[in-house]
């Protein structure tokens, strides 16, 4: 009896321990790898998400094609084991990080930092990645600075009470009343090219005037960090978290993952109901203020949004709902003709267009699938670079060439809401009846000119 105690105290020490551990102190990621395996069938698949757990294996950008090699996130202790396990399996792999601590510490470094930037009237730029300060101050400053041009929109307070900021770009004289681009970046804590996108647009359509033609017909609202608590846990503790920073009434883990937590097809496929997991989806459909105060904005201007566009990270996807199960929407080929066109804009990183859960896996609560739900006909999620070179960890360096390649396909996004407002559709399909039957223009039910009235 006295033992069991014992035993039962023990192990109440060690979980307290491994909370304190999480809450107080910088998490190390010295000694951990990134594989990128190759399983060659279901079995060899099957047999890593076997020894997942026991080997504490985290699997990054998982992929639905079984075919396709998958990166996965290896602790120091479970290297020899899985390499051999790996071997006896002929199982093929490579290292692509080989120490993940020197790849996150390689990322702080800023590159060309000149003396001259004390002259800058912002303490933004795209050669660093930057704290939430730095990023708030930034639109602080344009609001204050372009005043016609901008607003700076305080829609609610993150779990942690950090504001959630959203800002419109728009030369109307009545502004909010024409067709609109919604961007968001940040949902996602560690996904820090994310953001750098998202503010990099905003400083190219509020300050460069050969961009005003992206502002003509069309306003914008740019949400640069929906998971503030989140990015900022990732620069001070944990770099690699992905959630929210909610407390759990029955876990002593933190967090929902945003993107399990919209209220379209909530706690369906790929979301977790356990609050350690990196996809728990939280107790309720908008459980989190995030998602809560975003999704209500968004719903608020829904009239007017006909393009949602969210920034994730990594692997060179542009991906086109639905994605909480392999399911096509009857307009899917519009999206896909857009999404196409955009990509194609693209010179550095070539970007692979497709429907969610067919290129990926199924995960349900995503926000595209909500944006799509609530009627915003052109919504998007896209996976910036890289394709797992650097993963996570893109360096610095990385930062504006990303931003400078991916910014004409805005035009093309422009262009479409511009003079069709996303209302009409060209071609328009048969309703999907059965689950995976892909949409084809040989199955006009209509075809709709569109008048172009929005502009
Ligand atoms: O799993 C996600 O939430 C997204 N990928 S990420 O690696 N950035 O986490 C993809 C979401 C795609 N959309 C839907 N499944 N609806
Ligand atoms: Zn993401």
């Amino acid at each position: 009896m006295m033992s069991l105690l014992l035993a039962i105290a023990l192990s109440c020490v060690f979980v307290i321990s491994q909370v304190a551990a999480e809450e107080s102190e910088v998490v190390s990621y010295a000694g951990f790898q990134v594989w990128k395996i190759k399983p060659n069938s279901e079995k060899e698949w099957q047999f890593i998400l076997d020894i997942k757990d026991s080997y504490e294996l985290e699997l990054w950008n998982e992929r639905r094609m079984t075919r396709d090699p998958i990166d996965v996130l290896i602790p120091p202790q479970s290297q020899t084991k899985l390499k051999s396990k790996l071997a006896e399996r002929k199982i093929s792999y490579v290292v692509v990080i080989s120490d993940l601590q020197t790849a996150i510490d390689n990322q702080k470094t800023n590159i060309n930092k000149t003396t001259s930037d004390s002259k800058a009237a912002y303490n933004m730029d795209w050669i660093s990645y930057h704290r939430l300060n730095n990023i708030y101050a930034f639109l602080t400053y344009l609001n204050t600075t372009y005043p016609k041009l901008v607003q700076l929109i305080n829609i609610g307070s993150s779990y942690e009470k950090r504001p959630l900021y959203v800002i419109r770009i728009s030369n109307s004289s009545s502004p909010g009343t024409r067709p609109a681009i919604w961007i968001d970046g940040g949902i996602h804590a560690r996904e820090w090219i994310s953001p750098a996108v998202a503010t990099y647009i905003i400083q190219q359509l509020v300050e460069v005037p050969a961009n005003a033609k992206l502002l003509s017909n069309v306003d914008w609202y740019i949400m640069p960090v929906v998971n503030p608590d989140g990015y900022e846990f990732t620069h001070t503790t944990n770099r690699m978290w992905r959630k929210t920073r909610s407390v759990s009434s029955t876990s002593s883990c933190r967090g929902v993952d945003p993107n399990r937590n919209f209220g379209f097809k909530w706690g369906g496929l790929g979301a977790s109901t356990n609050p350690c997991q990196d996809t728990y989806r939280g107790t309720k459909a908008f459980s989190e203020p995030e998602t809560l105060a975003t999704s209500n904005f968004i719903k608020g201007k829904s009239s007017q949004i006909k393009l949602y566009l969210t920034l994730h990270s990594y692997g060179q996807y542009a991906l086109i709902p639905y994605g909480y199960d392999v399911v096509y929407p009857p307009d899917y080929n519009d999206l896909l003709a857009l999404a196409n066109n955009a990509a194609s804009k693209f010179v550095k990183y070539t970007y692979t267009v497709g429907n969610s859960a067919d290129l990926l896996y199924a995960a349900s609560g995503a926000s595209d699938d909500w944006a799509k739900s609530i009627g915003i006909k052109y919504s998007y999620t896209f996976e910036l670079p890289d394709r797992g070179t650097n993963a996570f960890t893109l360096p610095a360096s990385e930062i504006l060439p990303v931003c400078q390649d991916f910014f004409p396909a805005l035009d093309v996004f422009a262009t479409k809401v511009a003079t069709c407002c996303g209302a009409f559709t060209t071609t328009t399909t048969k309703p999907l009846t059965t689950r995976t039957t892909r949409p084809t223009t040989t199955t006009k039910r209509t075809t709709t000119k569109c008048p172009c009235t929005c502009g």
